[in-house]
């Protein structure tokens, strides 16, 4: 089916469910016919990036390395969605700039820390508070908000069906797919 390659690039908070929201709009398009690939920290920190930590320079090199696999991807023609915290302006912008004007879609998944921190899926902002886990974004680690994102979604808000729906929207507008 025709599409228009493009990285989707999903930020926002541990727990602000950047995953969900990736994976249910990959379900859809992959269901329309569309080539996809979604990277993220499951699939990617456990191989490529296994030896990165949490530091500001692991995490920029983690984030680094994803830009550039997911640019081989695109070139490659497919939709790539990718769902990392990405907590600094400058490595999302320098991603960006990997990519010719209106290829990288970024994503801001807004969703307020205190709604993160009631999910808390794995408890991690629990241990993070007690000193636990050091360099947690949001709590121990900046998280800098884009400033220009193309879209932006709060998932506390609406149900992700109407959510992968705008996202859907958006994709057609521009003519993504
Ligand atoms: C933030 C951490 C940390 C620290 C482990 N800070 O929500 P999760 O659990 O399932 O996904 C998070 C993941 C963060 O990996 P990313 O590759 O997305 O981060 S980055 O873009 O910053 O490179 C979280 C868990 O790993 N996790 N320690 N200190 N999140």
């Amino acid at each position: 089916k025709g599409q228009n390659p493009v990285l989707l690039w999903f930020t926002g908070l541990s727990g602000a469910g950047k995953s969900t929201l990736a994976g249910a709009l990959e379900r859809a398009l992959f269901e329309a016919g569309f080539h996809t690939y979604l990277l993220d920290g499951d699939n990617v920190r456990h191989g490529l990036c296994k030896d990165l930590g949490f530091s500001v320079a692991d995490r920029d090199e983690n984030l680094r390395r994803v830009g550039e696999v997911a640019k081989l991807m695109v070139d490659a023609g497919l939709v790539v969605l990718s769902a990392f915290i990405s907590p600094t302006r400058e490595e999302r912008d320098s991603i960006r700039e990997r990519f010719p004007e209106g290829q990288f879609i970024e994503v801001h998944v807004s969703t307020p820390l205190n709604i993160c921190e009631q999910r808390d899926p794995k408890g991690l902002y629990v241990k993070a508070r007690r000193g636990e886990i050091s360099n947690f974004t949001g709590i121990s680690s900046p998280y800098e908000a884009p400033l220009s994102a193309e879209l932006t979604i709060d998932t506390s808000k609406g149900d992700l069906s109407s959510q992968v729906s705008a996202l859907i929207d958006y994709l057609t507008a521009i003519g993504v797919i």
